[in-house]
């Protein structure tokens, strides 16, 4: 089914943000079930307004969903990407390349998707109709909305693991990291202890004694591994196990053919090794947080 821009956004529709998570996820199935029976019960208009609230507050039921990804080569739409071919979405996805150049990103279309018109972002539509279920933008919310989707976070604590991790990435890892500001002191910090982490585990979450593949690891690795890009000259030798994790990572089929192909395309076929890490001083390094990521 063709996409076609939403004629009205829903990210500011009151609600449009629940659907992250599953309010509804630990009741019972006989009290939602009573709920629906009474609903039958009642008269059309009152059923109609309980039918909208429960439809604002309840869980989007994602098996039937599919996404529109508006993404650009050039931006944290390949992070979305990578997770995208880990868990064998495509089919479900399709991918809307935007022309940047022609500011296709700003146009009014593309503001009732994301209103800050920035790149990823995605629409969620509902299989059957096409209708646009809600809008979303920032990258991390994207991987745990497909980590839902993928079926991937389906406990409470999953999902919140989930999301620390992703949040981990966007601020703490992301500040530190790449904005020269902050980077001098909590650079040594949040590494070290990333690196006795990883000492004890191969993956950041997951089942077993040391963790298994999850959309975490696409979030902290992404950047980890967008780091070489900004910092092409400074290693991370002092931090070996967090370079043992971003080699691992970097060797993932699913890496290499989105994020990598990307970061070894824009460092010139030569992209660093995986050891290969920031330090302070490097101009170049000194802006990701704010925009550099944006052309990452
Ligand atoms: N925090 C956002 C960053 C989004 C962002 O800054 N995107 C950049 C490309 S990576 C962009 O669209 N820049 C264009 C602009 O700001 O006009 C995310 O993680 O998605």
């Amino acid at each position: 089914m063709a996409f076609s821009w939403p004629t009205h956004t829903h990210q500011h529709a009151p609600g449009a943000q629940t659907s992250l998570v599953n309010p509804s996820a630990g009741y019972p199935s006989a009290i939602i079930g009573a709920a629906r029976r009474s609903l039958a019960t009642q008269p059309a208009a009152v059923a109609r307004a309980a039918r909208e609230r429960q439809r604002k507050t309840q869980a989007v039921q994602h098996d039937n969903s599919r996404v529109v990804l508006f993404t650009h080569p050039a931006s944290r739409g390949k992070i979305v990407e990578w997770y995208v071919q880990e868990k064998n979405l495509a089919n479900r996805v399709e991918f809307r390349e935007m022309d940047m150049k022609a500011g296709e990103h700003k146009s009014s279309g593309f503001l009732r998707v994301n209103p800050f018109g920035r790149l990823p972002a995605m629409s969620v539509l509902d299989e059957d109709t096409g209708n646009e279920l809600y809008s979303l933008h920032e990258s991390g919310a994207l991987l745990l909305t497909l980590a839902e989707m993928a079926g991937e976070t389906d406990t409470p604590e999953k999902r919140a693991v989930a999301s620390q991790w992703a949040l981990f990435a966007n601020s703490t890892l992301g500040n530190a990291l790449f904005v020269e500001a902050f980077r001098d002191k909590q650079m040594p910090a949040v590494m070290r202890t990333l690196d006795a982490m990883l000492a004890e585990r191969d993956y950041l979450s997951g089942e077993g004694p040391r963790g298994s593949f999850t959309v975490g690891d696409v979030a902290v690795g992404a950047y980890l591994l967008y780091a070489p890009l900004f910092f092409p000259h400074v290693t991370f030798e002092e931090y070996p196990n967090v370079c043992k994790y971003m080699a691992n990572l970097s060797s993932r089929q699913a890496y290499q053919s989105t994020l990598g192909a990307r970061i070894d395309g824009a460092a010139g076929g030569s992209a660093p090794p995986a050891s290969h890490m920031p330090a302070g001083g490097d101009k170049q390094a000194a802006v990701m947080s704010a925009s550099a990521a944006q052309s990452a």
